[in-house]
């Protein structure tokens, strides 16, 4: 039951005369209103956290006017519009983008100021919107605010998880999880909508009419109820939506006998399972009850969105005469993020057939001009399959339309393509291998039912055309892409640094980079201008004073600006390789120590920063955390090292931390196994702040390094197409390690760094082959390269002028790196769809 009534139909009254405020003065009056009339906390306080809130909620009522108007507009003008859907955001803080996107940063400073308060405080205040993982949310929350700016139509959908991803604790054990709650006092850039509810259905059967039409009943039902996020572009009135479903029981699912008769549990079982879906992103899924309520989410996000999705069409359908299905796809394109919401295609399908009617040829003609799936991996092991047993079980119906799409697959190229027989068991959906255990390949099911597949980086694009969908090239050669992902240059460079930003906008004489970012490249011709040199170099100081206080603060380890600020942050995977870096930083504590007292002098000073979250039973990858905290503790106590090496770890890497740490560094590693890191997004950050990369050719590094010039990339490491050489040349026990490489572990293994047993960690780089062993990720092979650039690294940056051009030549070159760029591609090469701009 979608209630939603449209301001265009019946508008509320008119709220003309409310202080809607842009001017300092009534900027400070609408605060101090929320202060008094919003309260949140007991009467009469305003601290920092009272302020905040009414701050939030005075620019809240800014963007609540533009984003009525922007609905009201895309309603008037019906263009086609975009759905995308994710199980992940990483959304951070709002308010500074928010203030940012407005223009109105000044005017909040100063409003702020006359009520007694800093800005910077107000803003540290907010809780992070963490809702992913890593750079598969980080890349959807960008998008957002490309499609904003761009004034595209185009819906944000996801869920809103009450604790989202896990908080990190760094104790003496390394990580430790704990639960992140970031809706504990309630967040203000939110707005439930009452009236925007659905039901979503799970377990149950599959009845069948004596016509023939299917219907799926019975089962557990709950409701959707819609919580929206605005989301502002910049200098534009455009303001679209993030809508996050909650799951939620009604009174009716509440057991008011069995609530009196003391079963309190089982009176209010449906609530505690609506509670169950919105808990936590990534629910541990090592057991059976685990992976079905991580289908459940997928299921409940994508349900509910093609329901909210199709009542949009249909209201806007009604009165222009009838309905016509077959224009669907001229009004609605929905892209997949990743596989997770796979379901959205039987979904779709069934909504289409059993609630609409259409047969099985319409249905499927509307979904697969429809849908486009976008890729993020090719690890074997995050590429989805679903038992085929649980999927009959949660969604019996789900199960025959995939069985169906399955079957006629195989019609396809049994009766078109026989030359491609052979390769049908590698193609086809459903993976009979194990008869025990049949799965679905997700991954193939989106393959065959979307109308476009993209990469997100030019090289992973190839991968995926000549090896993992490449028998679907044969079959469809038109439709795959690449779209090479990129980042928002408001959140990652105008806001997060506004020095550099400055002086970006006095040397191009504008401030139009900021839209267009191409415009970066103007740079290029100032690289070697030695007023741009001192101004360059003083913002890029003040940035890594503000950091140095921030690690001091978090950590308690005081870091010399002076040093190279060389930062890893990301996940922390072997594939990723956070362990070259700290065997690469445990050689050098080694050697140092070696050195004498003349010699130390003449090296580089460094700070090796690493931060990241490990999934809670990756046990190697808590273990890489682990070794990186012990390395700290010795080096950074070291009284004859410390002034010439740092290593800290960063806890609790998101957003906001990120937001301090790019801005500040100088050197970021980039240091993946070729072929393996399908993009990478944190590249693009720190290369459009100035900071030069140490990298292998992955992922976007490769389109990075052709940008900015190779002259300016550290570059080490082998090539993707060289892997499967090597690891087979390892297999046969061909592989000689490099001393340095053989020194790093043994000075581990001698208990340098503690009593811990790091010997399960560096037995994985070692032996020739075997499960967790055998060096899969290529750290021995890469090591001595690896060790080479760095060298290469410390020469460069006692030249500071070189240093500086680089640096200069890096944030010149990220112009492509734009997502304004990435989805203006997606808009016109995959969506179809135009701006629509508030006028
Ligand atoms: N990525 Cl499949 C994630 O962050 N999570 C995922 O579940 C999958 C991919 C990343 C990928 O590892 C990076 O290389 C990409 O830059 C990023 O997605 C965005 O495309």
């Amino acid at each position: 039951t979608r209630k939603e009534t449209h301001a265009a139909d019946e508008t509320p009254p008119s709220a003309v005369g409310y202080p809607l405020a842009e001017k300092t003065s009534e900027i400070a009056a609408n605060i101090a209103y929320h202060a008094h009339y919003t309260p949140h906390f007991s009467p009469l306080k305003f601290d920092l956290e009272q302020a905040y809130y009414a701050a939030a909620e005075s620019v809240r009522d800014l963007l609540i006017q533009r984003w009525d108007e922007t609905y009201v507009h895309f309603h008037k003008a019906d263009p086609k519009q975009t759905y995308y859907l994710s199980m992940e955001y990483l959304q951070g803080r709002a308010l500074t983008n928010a203030i940012g996107n407005l223009d109105l940063v000044q005017g909040y400073a100063d409003a702020l100021n006359q009520l007694g308060h800093k800005l910077e405080e107000i803003v540290e205040q907010e809780k992070d919107a963490a809702l992913g993982n890593g750079g598969l949310g980080r890349l959807a929350s960008c998008f957002l605010d490309s499609m904003a700016t761009l004034n595209l139509p185009a819906w944000g959908y996801g869920l809103r998880y009450r604790y989202g991803l896990f908080k990190q604790r760094i104790s003496k054990e390394g990580q430790e999880e704990v639960a992140e709650d970031w809706l504990e006092k309630f967040s203000p850039w939110e707005i439930v909508r009452h009236d925007v509810t659905f039901p979503v259905i799970f377990f149950g059967h599959v009845e069948v009419s004596p016509d023939g039409s299917r219907q799926w009943v019975g089962g557990e039902v709950l409701q959707a109820l819609a919580y929206d996020v605005p989301i502002p572009g910049y200098k534009t009135k455009n303001t679209i939506s993030l809508r996050l479903w909650e799951a939620k029981a009604t009174a009716d699912d509440f057991n008011l006998f069995q609530f009196n008769d003391g079963q309190y549990e089982s009176a209010a079982q449906l609530h505690s399972k609506a509670q169950q879906i919105c808990a936590v992103l990534y629910p541990g899924d090592a057991t059976e009850n685990g992976k079905i309520l991580r289908l459940k989410q997928q299921f409940f996000l994508c349900s509910a969105s093609l329901q909210d999705i199709i009542a949009r069409f249909k209201e806007r359908r009604n009165g222009v005469g009838s309905l016509q299905w077959s224009e669907f796809p001229s009004k609605v394109a929905v892209q997949l993020n990743d596989t997770h919401p796979t379901l959205a295609i039987p979904e779709l399908m069934r909504l289409l057939m059993d609630g609409e009617g259409l047969g099985w040829d319409e249905a499927w003609d509307v979904t697969t001009k429809t849908v486009a799936y976008t890729n993020h991996t090719v690890l074997p092991e995050a590429l989805e399959k679903w038992p085929k047993a649980i999927l009959a079980k949660l969604l019996p119906r789900h199960l025959e339309i995939i069985e169906e799409i399955d079957k006629r697959f195989m019609a396809l190229i049994h009766s078109t393509r026989t030359d491609m027989e052979d390769k049908l068991s590698n193609m086809r959906i459903l993976d009979n291998s194990n008869p025990q255990k049949p799965v679905i390949r997700m991954a193939n099911l989106c393959v065959v039912s979307s109308h476009t597949v993209n990469g997100v980086a030019q090289l992973h694009s190839d991968i995926l055309k000549s090896e993992l969908f490449a028998d679907y090239v044969s079959v469809w050669p038109t439709k795959f892409q690449n779209k090479t992902n990129g980042i928002t240059p408001r959140r990652w460079l105008r806001f997060c640094s506004p020095e550099l930003s400055n002086i970006i906008t006095k040397w191009l004489k504008t401030d139009e980079w900021i839209t267009n970012l191409d415009l970066l490249c103007g740079l290029r011709q100032f690289a070697d201008d030695e007023a741009l040199h001192e101004e360059w170099a003083s913002a890029k100081m003040a940035n890594k004073s503000r950091l140095a206080q921030y690690v001091l603060q978090v950590t308690g380890v005081s870091i010399d600006p002076n040093s190279l600020f060389d930062i890893q942050v990301k996940r922390i995977h072997e594939y990723k390789r956070q362990l070259l870096n700290i065997l690469g930083a445990v050689y050098r504590y080694k050697n140092l120590k070696e050195m004498s007292i003349e010699e130390r002098k003449k090296v580089t000073p460094r700070t090796v920063m690493i931060g990241g979250k490990a999934f809670a039973t990756y046990t190697n990858a808590k273990r890489i955390v682990k070794l990186v905290n012990d390395v700290g503790a010795v080096v950074n106590n070291d009284p004859e090292i410390s002034k010439y090496l740092k290593v800290v770890f960063i806890p609790n890497y998101n957003v906001s931390v990120a937001e301090k740490l790019i801005p500040g560094s100088e050197l970021s590693q980039q240091t993946s196994t070729a072929g393996m890191e399908a993009s990478g997004t944190g590249n693009m950050k720190f290369s459009l702040n100035g900071c030069l990369i140490i990298g292998t050719l992955d992922g976007a590094n490769v389109e990075i390094r052709e940008e900015i010039g190779e002259e300016n990339f550290f570059l080490f490491g082998a090539r993707a197409d060289e892997v499967p050489k090597l690891r087979k040349e390892r297999e046969l026990g061909q592989f000689k390690p490099d001393p340095r490489f053989e020194e790093a572990k043994q000075f581990i293994r001698s208990g340098a760094f503690g009593s811990y047993d790091y010997n399960p960690l560096l037995d994985s780089l070692e032996g020739n082959s075997g499960y967790g062993r055998g060096d899969y990720f290529l750290v021995g092979h890469d090591f001595p390269s690896y060790m080479d650039a760095q060298a290469q690294v410390d020469e460069a940056y006692k030249d500071k002028r070189r240093w500086l051009k680089m640096s200069i030549m890096s944030t010149a070159g990220s112009g492509k790196f734009s997502s304004d760029r990435t989805i203006s591609q997606y808009a016109k090469e995959i969506w179809d769809i135009k701006a629509c701009p508030v006028p």
